[in-house]
């Protein structure tokens, strides 16, 4: 029912109802593996941590978290003060919800064992705080997760706990991320759909903004840093060519949160192919590619390693990179075409 809400500036109608998404999750919650409320209740821990981190990111220029924190982390990179309290965010608020069992991170060297019981049924991986490079000069940076179910093995009396956790990304039961850009946003799917939630900062709230997300089938952008372009296999830079002949324009934030959510909404396609300094692609498996191919899927695109699809491809290590391409259907099918057989 609309309703009206009179301002000083007037009348504003409200056509829509308000729709948090907690509200989202329990009306989806009958579609979800898990005892009713399990996945919302996980969810709120990374909602609250997302909502925690928004707070320091938005305010990363007014007090001393600026600047890095001098610790390198397990990719050898310079880990900045938020990467470390992003990390710690989430490390708290999920690893007080009992039906969290592990959680591995970009910033930890290990997964971590939580707890064994039977209760402990899922695993989330997840890059806390992706683009940190781009804090100190503003540009949006961003939090993916991924969300598995443990094997019995791994719950079991004197198991192993983190076994079964290098599970290839056709097993995920939910993914997303949220983009700290001019607004914040919450984009997720469970394998229903691909539904983004913007957080209204009057109330606190992640509320319904994208629903049933769809990637168009074409778009006008690619997206991938040319810098490398020497290093490319040679059909990379061939595609690249075929697409500026077809008059795309290029888009590259260094970003990865921010790229995807341009090609999710708008179309094209986003690539990290194999570079001299990354052989392997530089994007990790588990919780950078992985969640974003299962999204792209999910809302009509496609997702590969230049080969190989994404969410086929069998981890061996949870910090294992690889290449990726990404995108609507159209510019995934030219790129098949420029492919050596
Ligand atoms: P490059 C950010 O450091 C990141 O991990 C991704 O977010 C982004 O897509 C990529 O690296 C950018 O890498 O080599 O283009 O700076």
């Amino acid at each position: 029912m609309a309703s009206q809400l009179n301002t000083e500036k007037g009348a504003r109608r409200m056509d829509r109802p308000i729709i948090t998404v907690q509200q989202y999750i329990l009306q989806e919650q009958q579609h979800f593996p898990g005892v009713s409320g399990e996945f919302s209740w996980l969810l709120s821990g990374i909602t609250l941590a997302t909502k925690m981190i928004q707070a320091k990111v938005r305010r990363a220029g007014l007090t001393d978290i600026l600047g890095s924190d001098a610790q390198v982390n397990v990719q050898g990179e310079i880990q900045q003060k938020l990467d470390i309290y992003a990390n710690n965010a989430l490390l708290h608020c999920l690893g007080v919800r009992d039906s969290v069992g592990v959680l591995a991170s970009e910033e930890n060297d290990e997964p971590i064992a939580l707890r064994t019981s039977g209760r402990a049924k899922y695993a989330i991986v997840f890059d806390p705080l992706d683009g940190s490079s781009n804090i100190d000069v503003n540009v949006s940076v961003g939090t993916i997760f991924s969300i598995l179910r443990r094997s019995e093995a791994s719950m079991a009396e004197g198991g192993d706990p983190l076994e079964g956790l290098l599970q290839p990304g056709n097993k995920q039961i939910a993914a997303g991320y949220v983009v700290y850009g001019s607004s914040t946003i919450l984009v997720y799917t469970t394998g229903r759909g691909v539904h983004g939630f913007t957080l209204d900062p009057s109330i606190g709230a992640y509320v319904l903004s994208h629903e049933h997300i769809k990637m168009p089938s074409k778009g006008k952008y690619y997206s991938i840093n040319e810098a490398y372009r020497d290093d490319f296999p040679a059909h990379y830079g061939k595609y690249i060519d075929e697409l500026r002949r077809q008059k795309y324009a290029s888009r590259y934030v260094g970003s990865l949160v921010a790229d995807f959510h341009r090609t999710l909404l708008k179309g094209g396609v986003f690539l990290y192919p194999p570079t001299a300094d990354h052989p392997n692609g530089k994007l990790r498996l588990l919780y950078e590619a992985n969640p974003m191919a299962f999204i792209a899927e999910q809302a009509g695109g496609a997702a590969h390693n230049g080969t190989t699809r994404i969410l086929d491809l069998q981890p061996k290590s949870i910090h294992e990179r690889t290449p990726l391409v990404l995108g609507s259907r159209e510019e995934m099918a030219r790129f098949a075409e420029c492919r050596p057989t």
